[in-house]
């Protein structure tokens, strides 16, 4: 299909990028990869910021109509503690935020760049200013993690991304669960790469938490296609079976969203669009992605197009 006549399901904010180094009280390369969720009325970003030694660390933004008018900590609000914690020897990375049902907190997955690899970490917050660090919970590599705000059947469940030291076959995306959210298992493949010349045949990870709706839970995913001209990264959606996460029931054959724009385009990583967060509100969804690895950046679309759109798209006869 033409590109031209295809029908926008995320619409780009007209001012993008909505935050950029320069809206930041300090120096530091580059600001992008934020979680987002809602505290009381305002949305909350917690954006991942890499400082010019090329270590990555989180700080808030928060804004009133989750647009524009950011109020942005004046200091890093959680910052690597790598004489405690050694796994954030060069950084965290990459959070994802997840209101925690029945526990008052909020739980932020996040990606420590440790002297093994990338792994995931958990901590949770009642407040965004004081963190406890559950440290890691997925040893190296892995990344891309986020919970959902439920149990099932007494169990947190978290999506991640391990990296298989298996060759040929790309990383897929697992699900797992918890009974204490520090002690994982029953580790299962959710959803996995495609293979040739797809989209998503290098590798796929999770984006921003998974959405509850009344079909399911929507995923929103990142796919990596590497050509001659670098790696591309688009995403996709996906929906799970609401009772039973690890049952997948659609997936899209196509990427939903690519990088089109300047900001999308060029940066320190070229042509990358990577969400770790979105905040729905009655039918409409703020999605908020870093764009190039520079910038941060907003787009909106309808709950009730991403399903139809994903019904259209669908692969999946019989879940996968
Ligand atoms: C992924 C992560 C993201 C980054 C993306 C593109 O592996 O490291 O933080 O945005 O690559 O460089």
């Amino acid at each position: 299909m033409n590109k031209a006549h295809f029908k926008e399901v995320f619409r780009r904010y007209a001012g993008n990028p909505i935050i950029t180094v320069k809206d930041l009280p300090y120096p530091a390369n580059s600001v992008f990869n934020a979680a987002a969720t809602k505290v009381g009325s305002e949305t909350l970003l917690l954006m991942r910021v890499e400082d010019r030694r090329g270590i990555s660390h989180l700080t808030a933004a928060r804004s009133k109509d989750g647009i524009d008018n950011w109020r942005i900590d004046d200091q890093p609000t959680l910052i690597p503690g790598p004489k405690s914690h050694a796994e954030e020897i060069w950084g965290i990375e990459d959070p994802r935020i997840t209101f925690l049902e029945g526990q008052e907190r909020w739980a932020i997955a996040y990606t420590a760049y440790s002297e093994g690899g990338p792994l995931v970490c958990l901590a949770t917050t009642a407040d965004f200013k004081c963190f406890e660090r559950l440290g890691p919970v997925m040893p190296p590599e892995d990344k891309d993690a986020a919970l959902f705000p439920v149990r099932f059947a007494g169990r947190w469940a978290m999506i991640h991304r391990p990296v298989p030291t298996f060759p040929g076959r790309g990383p897929h995306i697992w699900i797992s669960f918890s009974p204490d959210l520090k002690h994982w298992g029953d580790h299962r493949i959710l959803i996995r790469t495609r293979t040739g010349g797809w989209w998503d045949s290098d590798k796929i990870g999770l984006s921003p938490p998974p959405l509850k709706t009344d079909a399911g839970w929507l995923i929103l995913y990142h796919g990596v296609r590497t050509t001659v001209g670098g790696a591309i990264y688009r995403l996709g959606l996906a929906l799970l079976d609401i009772d039973d996460p690890t049952r997948v029931i659609a997936r899209s054959d196509e990427w939903v969203f690519g990088p089109e724009k300047d900001y999308e385009l060029f940066g320190d990583v070229d042509k990358v669009v990577f969400p770790c967060g979105w905040v729905a509100e009655d039918d409409e969804v703020r999605l908020y992605y870093g764009g190039a690895d520079t910038c941060l950046a907003l787009a909106t679309a309808n709950l009730s197009e991403m399903l139809g759109w994903l019904k259209k798209h669908n692969v999946c006869a019989e879940g996968q």
